[in-house]
């Protein structure tokens, strides 16, 4: 799989692409990620890449030419075979789990990163989608396009490496995830829940599939109507309904 990213600051990426999964993703050819510096296509004298937002207002608007100029690059280099182009902004699509399971399916992807108060409207034309990674606004699109690109790499399969799955993630089965443990057995007087000790396998996939109902049903029960729940999940659910309806609390 491979990304084209657009960004005025390729060097915010060194870090997390020369690190653990994602790094490891690179040095074995599952994933490429080209750095496009925008600026490299700025065409004037002093190669700027901004300039103020017609109709006035604070901040600056990202110029279309070098942004435009650097897809028809990427274009160029690939010999017009191109994957989406998508721009990633406040106003994009929801970035889920599901989406990224979608992009995971492309060869090629273009994720372009404006930055100040965004790209001159008409960059729009150009590209194929937009994504929001949440509600919330950032200085640019880099670290959007960081986490477009660590989300979709895990799901490549070998990236994670043989054993893991990716299929039991939280999300995947749209729950949220039960709790883990691992050595000791007793750390400063908490312990390790018995049954995780107990060997029998069934009745531990049981209390796992039951902390993550319970989890989700505390933290986030929108998560619940939209997950894929067994006759089993159903019965416990309902079993602690009926069991919380009985519950005297008194007054
Ligand atoms: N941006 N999800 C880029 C975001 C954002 C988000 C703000 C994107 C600034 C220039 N992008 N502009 N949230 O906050 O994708």
């Amino acid at each position: 799989m491979q990304f084209d990213i657009l960004t005025l600051f390729p060097e915010m990426f060194t870090g997390p692409f020369s690190a653990s999964i994602i790094k490891r993703a690179i040095e074995r050819n599952l994933l490429t990620v080209n750095l496009i510096n925008i600026r490299d296509y700025a065409r004037n004298k002093h190669r700027t890449v901004d300039d103020a937002p017609y109709g006035g207002g604070a901040g600056m608007v990202m110029e279309p030419e070098p942004v435009v100029l650097a897809l028809e690059a990427v274009r160029e280099k690939r010999g017009g075979d191109m994957g989406p182009v998508i721009l990633l902004c406040p106003q994009g699509e929801p970035f889920t789990q599901r989406l990224a399971a979608e992009l995971a399916q492309e060869e090629h992807i273009v994720l372009v990163c404006g930055h100040y108060e965004g790209i001159d409207e008409r960059v729009r034309a150009y590209t194929t989608g937009e994504i929001s990674i949440g509600d919330y606004v950032l200085t640019g699109g880099e670290l959007p396009a960081m986490v477009v690109v660590d989300a979709v790499s895990r799901l490549i399969p070998g990236v994670l490496g043989e054993e893991t799955s990716p299929v039991t993630d939280s999300f995947a089965t749209g729950l949220l995830e039960h709790p883990h443990y691992t050595r000791p057995r007793e750390f400063r007087g908490a312990a390790v829940p018995e049954v995780l000790l107990s060997g029998h396998h069934a009745r531990i996939a049981r209390w796992r599939r039951e902390e993550a109902l319970l989890r989700t049903l505390v933290r986030r029960p929108d998560l619940l109507a939209t997950a894929a729940l067994t006759a089993d999940d159903r019965r416990f659910l309902k079993e602690l309904a009926t069991y919380l309806m009985r519950l005297d609390l008194g007054d």
